[in-house]
């Protein structure tokens, strides 16, 4: 199941490269001989130690050369473009056994006289630093991007790349000789929308990876709205200003080419604002579900039929809106067994005062939001949370900051099926705050 699905993004990425970084010498193994004159050692724990003390990262990217010039954006026409900023996502795209780094970018717009940006590959030299490989790679590409989701969509053993972006998404299959083909046309998933998160899935079970496109608003360069604080001056609009725009699915027909089979599958829903999708099988059927982060729209919860449709049962699993009834700007989202029952619970990242959300899984079908007794909904008010991370700690991505949330006691680590986005640059990239006077 390695590449059941792989989606990777900012705080994935932080914890993979401090992981990487700090990976220890390949052990030696001693000659039989020594092995056979050493007494019998304690049995290890079953669980490692907790460290004592809070989890410290250092940041490396200057030593590492892990530098890129990104972009939020253009200013002054669209608080949607501005406050969309971009992922990335660590893939071993060259099978090496190390991970490599993709960076999204987005642009400016046509009359801005600015530099080219385009997308930024950076090799793993293995040494701690990595090499700008961007050009040979052929992804010197300039678009709007937003998210990545990296998979094995034709299961050639090499990781392809699929770029969500404000107008049509691209796919980059990897030719295995490290360098990258837009095959989008061919393949038919160019999704013209505003799109923001990915996600590769097999949700029919027939060993080919699918793909669902997370959609925000309807948006563009024509139907920018003009929206003022003052009466005087141009501001950022709130995602109400706009209708929402469907997500989309598209089925890997195994060729290379994909057939977008979203109203087939029962996924037409031009009300989504959609920010993030985790995948996860919430009701244990063997069939992959999935789970949108809507923001000002009600989330959803897409139950998987197992016959190629998809259910919606967010409102009576209790994953719509908040405990007060009411639809949360949901933008990051994750899935995975926080509590350690064996079942798949969901944590999203809400709007300032809004609180996160942590979807405790009874196993009936219904969920419970913990977070106000778990200590999390305290803690997350104050922060307008963009991106989570489920592992053996959530961790959080606001504006400002990376924070430890909380700890639980999890027994299982992440799963490749259930993974998150958006895959969006948040902490590091941008100062940007939207409009808390909704
Ligand atoms: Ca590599
Ligand atoms: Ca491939
Ligand atoms: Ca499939
Ligand atoms: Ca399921």
């Amino acid at each position: 199941m390695r590449n059941a699905t792989i989606i990777v993004w900012l705080l994935l990425s932080a914890f993979l490269l401090f992981s990487a970084c700090s990976r220890s010498p390949t052990p030696v193994t001693a000659p039989a001989s020594e092995v056979a004159n050493q007494t019998a050692a304690p049995e290890a724990s079953p669980t490692p130690p907790r460290p004592s003390g809070p989890i410290e990262f250092t940041d490396v990217s200057a030593p590492a050369e892990y530098t890129s010039n990104t972009t939020a954006g253009p200013s002054g026409k669209s608080i949607c473009r501005r406050r969309s900023v971009t992922g990335c996502a660590f893939l071993d795209f060259d099978n090496d056994g190390w991970q490599d780094i993709l960076i999204v970018n987005s642009t400016a717009w046509p009359e801005r006289k600015t530099p080219r940006t385009v997308l930024a590959l950076y090799h793993n030299n293995q040494d701690g630093t990595f090499t700008d490989v961007t050009q040979q790679a052929g992804l010197a590409v300039e678009m709007y991007g937003i998210g990545v989701a990296a998979a094995d969509y034709d299961n050639d053993g090499n990781e392809d790349i699929y770029i969500t972006c404000v107008g049509p998404n691209h796919l980059f299959r990897n030719l295995g000789n490290g360098k990258f083909a837009d095959v989008t046309a061919r393949a038919g998933v160019g999704d013209p929308s505003f799109s923001t998160s990915a996600a590769w899935f097999d949700y029919d079970n027939d060993g080919r990876l699918d793909l669902f496109v997370a959609n925000y608003v309807d948006w563009s360069v024509e139907t920018d709205q003009l929206c003022s604080l003052d009466g005087k001056n141009k501001s950022y609009c709130t995602p109400q200003s706009y209708k929402g725009q469907s997500p989309t699915l598209y089925h890997n027909r195994g060729n290379g080419t994909f057939e977008n089979v979203t109203s087939r599958a029962g996924l037409n829903d031009p009300t989504c604002k959609s920010l993030g999708v985790a995948l996860l099988d919430y009701n244990g059927d063997g069939w992959l579900d999935l789970f949108v982060a809507n923001d000002t729209e009600p989330n959803k919860l897409y139950k998987n039929n197992g016959n190629g449709t998809f259910t919606d049962e967010a409102v009576t699993a209790g994953v719509a809106f908040s405990e007060a009834g009411t639809a949360r700007a949901g933008m990051g989202v994750d899935a995975g067994d926080y509590d350690g029952s064996g079942r798949q619970g969901i944590v999203v990242g809400n709007f300032t005062n809004e609180s996160m959300a942590l979807y405790s899984n009874d196993g009936s079908g219904l969920f419970t939001d913990e977070a106000p007794k778990s200590g999390i909904g305290k803690m997350s008010a104050q922060s307008l949370t963009f991106a989570v991370f489920s592992s053996i700690t959530i961790w959080t991505a606001c504006l400002m900051c990376l924070r430890q949330t909380a700890t639980f006691p999890m027994t299982s680590a992440w799963s490749s099926q259930t993974s998150s986005t958006p895959s969006r640059r948040i902490c590091f990239t941008t100062r940007a705050r939207r409009n808390s006077k909704r």
